[in-house]
């Protein structure tokens, strides 16, 4: 394998399979999911979640590509015809110039303004590094947001301590969120799309199992620009946080619901 030796910043996603032949290989994330293609699958049940309701203290950091938020292990997700229980590791955002078309996966070519993605590792390993070395050790749950007239008052602080990071490897610690609080009502959650992708950055290692929920989640424009006012290393405005849907070469995109 090439090493990365320069960061996804300096050379685009499309020179990426420069820096790791994987990011050419054919069951690339993200994808845009055709919905009259996808197959009904019943074994795609609701999650069953754990600690996501508890409230938690998080780190969070400018990283130079996109804002992270770190969330206690002791959380999990299984069902969902997920192969095992799956640990919450870290979740983080794409997306694109002040409030316009940010997501990385696509319904029907449509992209929304921004997704948000909470990863997440089987629970035996210890490490993301670890995980990814094994198919389907890695399980990312997206989730899309939508421009809503009104600002969501659930995510006021998260948007708050965006101001603490606009400069690279800045980091501010953020008590008292909750990943439910994020999410959509557990009821929103039953219908979403299944299949096998890979990371969406560098080094796009494949075996990752994708979740991708239909119901977004409502921020207000104001809300979505202020995730603009990070920057990049160089100093310039952290826009276009998104890799462009990759070929899905005809593999399947499973559905939940009835
Ligand atoms: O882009 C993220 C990357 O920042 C890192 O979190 C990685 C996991 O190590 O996951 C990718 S993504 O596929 O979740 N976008
Ligand atoms: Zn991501």
């Amino acid at each position: 394998q090439t090493q990365v030796t320069c960061d996804s910043q300096c050379k685009g996603p499309d020179s990426w399979h420069e820096l790791n032949g994987d990011c050419k290989k054919n069951r690339q994330s993200p994808i845009n999911i055709v919905t009259r293609k996808t197959i009904l699958d019943h074994k795609l049940t609701p999650f069953i979640f754990s600690g996501y309701q508890e409230a938690f203290s998080s780190t969070m950091k400018n990283n130079g590509h996109t804002v992270t938020a770190t969330v206690p292990q002791s959380f999990t997700v299984r069902g969902g015809n997920l192969e095992s229980t799956y640990k919450a590791v870290q979740f983080h955002f794409h997306w694109g110039v002040n409030g316009s078309a940010g997501s990385e996966h696509t319904i029907d070519g449509e992209q929304y303004p921004m997704e948000m993605h909470i990863v997440h590792m089987k629970e035996e390993f210890d490490s993301l590094k670890n995980a990814l070395m094994v198919k389907h050790g890695v399980a990312v749950l997206g989730f899309f947001y939508e421009k809503s007239n009104s600002a969501n008052s659930k995510y006021g602080k998260l948007i708050e301590a965006l101001t603490k990071l606009e400069s690279t490897d800045a980091t501010t610690m953020l008590s008292g969120l909750s990943l439910s609080n994020l999410l959509p009502s557990e009821e929103n959650m039953t219908n979403y799309y299944r299949y096998e992708g890979s990371l969406t950055t560098p080094n796009c290692t494949e075996g990752v199992v994708w979740t991708v929920f239909e119901h977004p989640i409502p921020l207000s424009n104001e809300q979505l620009v202020a995730f603009t006012s990070l920057k990049f290393k160089d100093g310039k405005p952290m826009i276009k946080t998104f890799r462009p849907v990759q070929p899905n070469h005809g593999y399947p995109v499973y559905r939940s619901g009835c």
